[in-house]
């Protein structure tokens, strides 16, 4: 009791000693954006500043979400340009800082259009601005000052040390401009690898998802999901935002660090879960227990078995003999197994004792699900979709890439979403797999090297016309001499 009493008390306390406007102002970049309605004094379940009362507007007016966001980014590669695009989709003006003449490396990796930016670039910098500076050169450092000013957040993603080295030290920054936040991926925490530099797949590996995945008499297995990188990538826009909410109160900016290692661990935790449940007994739920196969030491791959309680495994469709994704998921869920039994025609199994209770069936699921597949053999896998769907059997067909890119219905979400570019012309990107209903996504293309670099030094950072002259003639924003017969 006295506990919750504390509890409702605390917000109030900090509610007080945040509500005036000027602390609202100090703990913002943009007072003007962020002014709150006048008339409104309450604060907010007690705990927050000053909101606005619910607006009246209709849904979707209100704008971008993170819109007046600044974001300094630093990143190359995938992990964290994954992590500032969907803060761009968001809202945010994302003023991606490359070097000059030589940019993210990924904008020349696997081409597929001669001279244009790579589909690995520009897949992951829509709703970005470019501006080329050399971190190193002195004039480059002071242009890095004013933008630090400017923005809100810092994300980067270089190897271990990198940010250091071009002088950008957490201290720098923080009494250059102490709202900033930093926020950055490394591949491992602090630890005997800090130092290390890591891809996609050593932090695959590196974070138990390697050697949970395959089947059990192969290899470990990387996945096609770009965990470690994406996966980082979206655990730092989460944290990011996080801080942006927490600067509301302390006006001050933090840092964040997300390591590769962990958001692999974080999205593998069942994983975990069932390292912890050996210590018990065998994983009943894995088919290698019903085939009799020991288990070991530690958590074994299991195939396509599904992670959850309900047993699942990918069963061949109609065509599968030409097809190489002509499979469904199958999963034979406790509620529905009636429904199973008569769709595959075995009406019979609903009453025996050795299929009628899961516990029954789990010694048996090869022979259950080679059943199954008798059947779904049968049918397409949309076909097998829309039967099941009918009786909520919970299933889903194995979609190619080519299926997924025709998929209209993914195109009228905004998930895929056809993007025109200056060089490259149209291509396919992925929109914003968040969706909001008070904030729209516009999804804009991928910036050419430098392509607003004189828009951002006069516009935003406001240099003049014979600054900016002085600024390009320093070498800090064009390609050096050298850089550029190493080049050709
Ligand atoms: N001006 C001048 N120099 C610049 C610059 C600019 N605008 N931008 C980058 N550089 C410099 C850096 O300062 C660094 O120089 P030093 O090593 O001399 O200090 C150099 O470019 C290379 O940076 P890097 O070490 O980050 O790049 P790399 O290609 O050698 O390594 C990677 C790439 C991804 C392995 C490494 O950055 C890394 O481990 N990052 C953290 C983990 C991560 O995000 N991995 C996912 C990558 S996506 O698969």
């Amino acid at each position: 009791m006295a506990r919750r009493k504390v509890a409702a008390a605390e917000p109030k306390k900090i509610a007080r000693r945040i509500v005036k406007k000027s602390a609202v102002r100090a703990a913002t970049n943009r007072p003007a954006q962020m002014k709150a309605d006048p008339k409104v004094t309450a604060p907010h379940n007690g705990a927050w500043p000053e909101l606005p009362p619910p607006s009246t507007e209709p849904w979707g007016a209100e704008g971008k979400a993170l819109e007046g966001v600044r974001i300094l980014d630093f990143t190359h590669v995938q992990s964290g340009p994954t992590c500032t695009q969907l803060l761009g989709y968001m809202g945010a003006d994302c003023i991606k800082v490359e070097r000059p003449g030589v940019g993210d490396i990924t904008r020349g990796q696997l081409r597929d259009v001669k001279g244009a930016d790579s589909l690995y670039f520009t897949m992951l910098n829509g709703n970005k601005r470019s501006i080329t500076i050399d971190s190193k050169h002195p004039k480059g450092k002071e242009i890095l000052e004013r933008l630090i000013r400017h923005c809100d957040v810092l994300v980067e993603n270089f190897a271990p040390g990198a940010l250091d080295r071009m002088g950008l030290t957490w201290d720098y920054i923080h009494k250059t401009n102490p709202r900033m936040i930093v926020a950055s991926v490394k591949g491992f925490g602090p630890g005997p690898y800090e130092d290390c530099k890591v891809y996609e797949n050593v932090a695959q590996c590196a974070g138990g998802s390697a050697s949970t995945t395959g089947f059990r008499d192969g290899p470990p297995l990387v996945t096609g999901s770009q965990i470690g990188d994406s996966g980082t990538g979206l655990h730092l826009a989460f944290g990011i935002v996080t801080a942006l909410y927490q600067r509301m109160r302390t006006g001050r900016g933090q840092r964040i660090l997300c390591a590769m290692q962990d958001g692999v661990l974080n999205l593998a935790r069942v994983k975990l879960r069932d390292q912890q449940r050996l210590a018990h007994g065998p994983l009943t739920e894995y088919s290698q227990h019903g085939e009799g196969a020991p288990f070991g030491k530690a958590v074994p791959r299991a195939g396509n078995d599904s992670g959850g309680g309900q047993p699942g495994w990918i069963l061949k469709c109609k065509g599968w003999e030409t097809d190489p994704d002509s499979y469904t998921y199958f999963i034979t869920q406790a509620p529905v197994w009636g429904a199973i039994c008569d769709v595959i025609g075995k009406p019979e199994w609903k009453s025996d004792p050795d299929y009628a209770t899961p516990p029954a069936r789990l010694p048996r699921l090869r022979h259950i699900f080679n059943t199954i597949e008798e059947w779904t053999k049968t049918k397409t896998k949309f076909e097998v979709m829309e039967i099941c769907n009918q009786r909520d059997i919970p299933v889903g067909p194995i979609l190619s890439m080519k299926e997924i890119a025709e998929d209209q219905s993914l195109r009228a979400t905004g998930t895929v979403v056809e993007v025109d570019h200056p060089t490259r012309g149209k291509y396919l990107t992925v929109g914003n797999p968040v969706k909001m209903s008070d904030s729209v996504t516009e999804v804009r293309r991928s910036p050419l090297l430098g392509e607003h670099t004189e828009e951002i030094l006069t516009e935003v950072l406001g240099y003049s016309a014979e600054e900016y002259a002085a600024i390009k003639s320093s070498g800090a924003i064009t390609p050096s001499e050298k850089k550029e017969t190493e080049a050709a």
